[in-house]
């Protein structure tokens, strides 16, 4: 699932590779500034076009959980490292973004205040690893039902995402 259509994102790519060669608003040098400066407008305006999530989905919790998970894949294509900063939903009072690990024999889960995504990398939130913890949602979810989530990143528009309720297998969350 794109976040724009793809008749659009061609020519956008397209547009995008021309700006590629500079790396990051505010690190121009000097003799290029003038250039850049009327890239660097354009740049910052199609920045998330290259930013793409797929694969969205949130796993069905049994009735009485109020805590799921969330995962989904980020591709960046840009020309720098894109951080995501925080996740909105109308539907949860707040999501954060939590990995698993173990310790020991022990599953136990950590927060990430955020998720620096390198410039031409992929990352996975996927179950038993990162993941998306939506806490206290706030009207009954289902599989099958479709999720509206809103990623912030520190540079950049907001992406919106729809992602779909479904009765997976992970074992990520047993542990709630
Ligand atoms: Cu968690």
């Amino acid at each position: 699932m794109h976040v724009s259509m793809p008749s659009e994102n061609s020519s956008r790519r397209r547009a995008n590779k021309m700006a590629q060669f500079h790396t990051h608003h505010g690190h121009q040098r000097p003799a290029a500034a003038l250039l850049l400066s009327s890239l660097c407008v354009w740049h910052a305006a199609l920045a998330q076009d290259d930013l793409r999530i797929s694969n969205a989905w949130i796993n069905e919790a049994p009735p009485g959980v109020n805590m799921m998970g969330g995962y989904l894949s980020i591709n960046n294509s840009t020309s720098h490292t894109a951080v995501l900063i925080g996740a909105t939903s109308p539907y949860f009072e707040k999501i954060e973004f939590h990995v698993t690990d173990i310790k020991d024999g022990v599953s136990a889960m950590r927060r990430q205040e955020s998720i620096s995504i390198p410039a031409g990398s992929d990352f996975s939130f996927a179950p038993g690893h990162y993941h998306l913890m939506l806490i206290n949602k706030t009207r009954m979810l289902a599989a099958g039902d479709t999720v509206p989530l809103t990623l912030h990143f520190a540079e950049g528009e907001p992406l919106q995402v729809k992602a779909e309720v479904r009765r997976g297998a992970s074992p990520s969350h047993q542990h709630h």
